[in-house]
C-alpha cells in the first residue's frame, strides 16, 4: 500500500520503528552531519590514537552525500541497553572487575542492524517501489551522534554522549540511509547547563574540556581499542575496569531514573556483571572465544582482555590472585606476561617479588623483560624504604598499592 504523504509514511516508519523495539526515532536529511569540522579537528589533535579507522574514512565520515549519492533521508534510532545491577551488589570477597554495561548482552551491532534490516524490509513493502536503503550500527564511516543529534533524538552532552531529556544516555545508536525524501525533524537543544560532573569524574582525566575527549586517556579505548601495552601511568587509574567504561554516564542527572531496558538481548549474561577475575586470567583462547560467543568482549581479543584483567588484579592488590598471575608469567603472549608483571610489581609481596626474579632469568621478549625489571624496581625501592639508614619509617614508595 502506498501512503498519500511523506508525513504519514515517516509517521508509520516511526509507529514500526517504536514497534521493533526503537524507543527513540528521528529523520534527517543527508547534508554534511553536526560538528563535522570539529571531528576533523580532533582528529588533526590525535585523540584518536591508534584508532586509524576513523583518519582512513574522515571525508565520508564528513561528507555522506559524497558517498551515498541516492540517499535522501536519514532515520536515526536508539536502544535503551540499561540493565540494573548497580556496583554495589557485586558479591564481594574474591576479586572482581568491572565490565561496561552496554557489554553485558548480546553484541549490539547485530541487534540493531537486524530490527533495521527489519524496518526496511517493512518499508519497502510500504511503499510499494524501489527504495534504496542502507543499514549502519557502527560499521560504517557515519557520524552517528551528529546525524542523532539532528534528528532531535537528543543533545551532544558534555560527556560527548547523546543525551535524551527522558531517557538519559544508555541507548544504542544506529541509522537508516533512504532514497525517501520525508520531513525531518527538528534538533533539540543542548540541556547540561552549567552541570560538569561528568568531566569532573572521569578516572583518567579524558576529557580536555566540555564535549572533547582524549581518546587515548579513556578507559574505554584502553580496554577496547589499544593494541597493545597500556601506558604504565595510567594503569593505576583504571581501578576494577577490565572491558570499557561507564563512569561519564554514571554520574549523569538524566541517567539517574534510567529505566530497564525491555530487550531480553541486552540483559546481563551470567557472569559478566562484575567477574570474577583470577579465572578470567587462565583462560586459552578458545575457551575466551567460547565464552565470550556473540559478545562485543571479543573485540580486543584474550591478549586484550587478559592484559586488562592482570591490570585491574594490580589494582585491586588482592594476594589471593598472585598464583594465577605468576602463571600468567608463562603465558604464551608477551603483552600478557608483561603486564602481569607489573601488577606483581604492584601487590608487591615477597612471593610476587619472587617469582619476578624467576622470570626476569628466562625471559626473552625485550618489553616483556622491561616490565619485570620495572617492576623489581619496586621491591628495590622498597628495600631502601626499609633500611634503618634511611631514616623514615613511614615512608611509602607512593606508586604501590598500600
Ligand atoms: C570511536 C568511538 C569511540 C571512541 C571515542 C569516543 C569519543 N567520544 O570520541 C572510544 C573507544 C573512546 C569510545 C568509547 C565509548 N563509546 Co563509542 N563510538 C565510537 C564511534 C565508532 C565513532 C565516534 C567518533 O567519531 N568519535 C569522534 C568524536 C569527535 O565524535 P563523536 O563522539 O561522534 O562526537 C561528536 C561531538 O563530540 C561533536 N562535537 C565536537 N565538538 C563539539 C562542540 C560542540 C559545541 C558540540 C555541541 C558538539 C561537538 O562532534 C562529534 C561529531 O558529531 C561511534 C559510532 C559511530 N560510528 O559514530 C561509537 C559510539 C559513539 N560509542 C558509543 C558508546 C556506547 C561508547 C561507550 C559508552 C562504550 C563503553 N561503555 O565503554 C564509550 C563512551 C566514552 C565516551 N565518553 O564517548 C555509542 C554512543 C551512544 C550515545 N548515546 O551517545 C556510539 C554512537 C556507538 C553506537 N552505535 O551506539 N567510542
Amino acid at each position: 500500500m502506498t501512503r498519500q504523504t511523506p508525513e504519514e509514511l515517516a509517521s508509520a516508519i516511526k509507529e514500526e520503528a517504536r514497534r521493533l523495539g526503537f524507543e527513540l526515532v528521528g529523520i534527517s536529511s543527508v547534508a554534511d552531519p553536526l560538528h563535522e569540522a570539529s571531528f576533523a579537528d580532533w582528529l588533526r589533535q590525535g585523540y584518536a590514537g591508534e584508532m586509524a579507522y576513523l583518519t582512513r574514512t574522515e571525508e565520508a565520515r564528513r561528507h555522506p552525500g559524497s558517498w551515498l549519492p541516492w540517499a535522501r533521508s536519514v532515520v536515526s534510532v536508539a536502544m535503551n541497553y540499561y540493565t540494573p545491577f548497580p556496583r554495589e551488589t557485586a558479591p564481594r570477597g574474591t576479586p572482581r572487575g568491572w565490565i561496561s554495561r552496554y557489554a553485558w548482552g548480546d553484541d549490539y551491532h547485530t541487534v540493531l542492524e537486524r530490527r533495521l534490516d527489519s524496518l526496511l524490509t517493512w518499508i519497502r513493502g510500504e511503499v510499494g517501489g524501489i527504495v534504496q536503503g542502507r543499514v549502519y550500527v557502527d560499521t560504517g564511516p557515519v557520524l552517528e551522534r551528529g546525524f542523532s543529534g539532528r534528528a532531535g533524538i537528543g543533545w551532544i552532552g558534555k560527556n560527548t554522549h547523546l543525551i535524551s531529556p527522558k531517557q538519559g544516555s544508555w541507548f544504542f545508536l544506529g541509522e537508516l540511509f533512504l532514497s525517501l525524501s520525508l520531513p525531518r525533524d527538528r534538533s533539540i537543544k543542548d540541556r547540561c547547563g552549567s552541570c560538569d560532573l561528568c568531566l569532573k569524574a572521569c578516572p583518567t582525566t579524558a576529557f580536555i574540556g566540555p564535549r572533547r575527549l582524549d581518546a587515548r586517556r579513556c578507559i574505554s579505548y584502553l580496554t577496547i581499542e589499544l593494541k597493545g601495552s597500556i601506558p604504565v601511568e595510567l594503569r593505576p587509574l583504571m581501578g576494577d575496569h577490565v572491558f570499557g567504561c561507564d563512569v561519564c554516564q554514571d554520574v549523569c542527572p538524566y541517567n539517574a531514573k534510567a529505566k530497564p531496558s525491555k530487550e531480553p538481548a541486552f540483559h546481563a549474561r551470567d557472569g559478566l556483571h562484575a567477574p570474577e577475575l583470577i579465572p578470567l586470567l587462565s583462560l586459552t583462547d578458545e575457551e575466551f572465544r567460547a565464552r565470550f560467543k556473540g559478545s562485543a568482549i571479543r573485540r580486543p581479543k584474550r591478549r586484550g582482555f587478559l592484559r586488562n584483567v592482570a591490570v585491574a588484579l594490580g589494582n585491586l592488590g588482592s594476594v589471593e590472585s598472585i598464583p594465577a598471575l605468576v602463571r600468567a608469567l608463562s603465558d604464551p603472549d608477551p603483552l600478557i606476561r608483561g603486564h602481569a608483571a607489573w601488577a606483581l610489581g604492584r601487590i608487591g609481596t615477597e612471593d610476587a617479588f619472587a617469582a619476578l626474579a624467576e622470570a626476569n632469568r628466562h625471559e626473552q621478549d625485550p618489553d616483556a623483560k622491561a616490565e619485570i625489571e620495572q617492576a623489581l624496581m619496586g621491591e628495590e625501592a622498597e628495600a631502601i624504604v626499609d633500611s634503618p639508614s634511611d631514616g623514615d619509617p613511614e615512608g611509602r614508595d607512593e606508586s604501590r598499592h598500600p
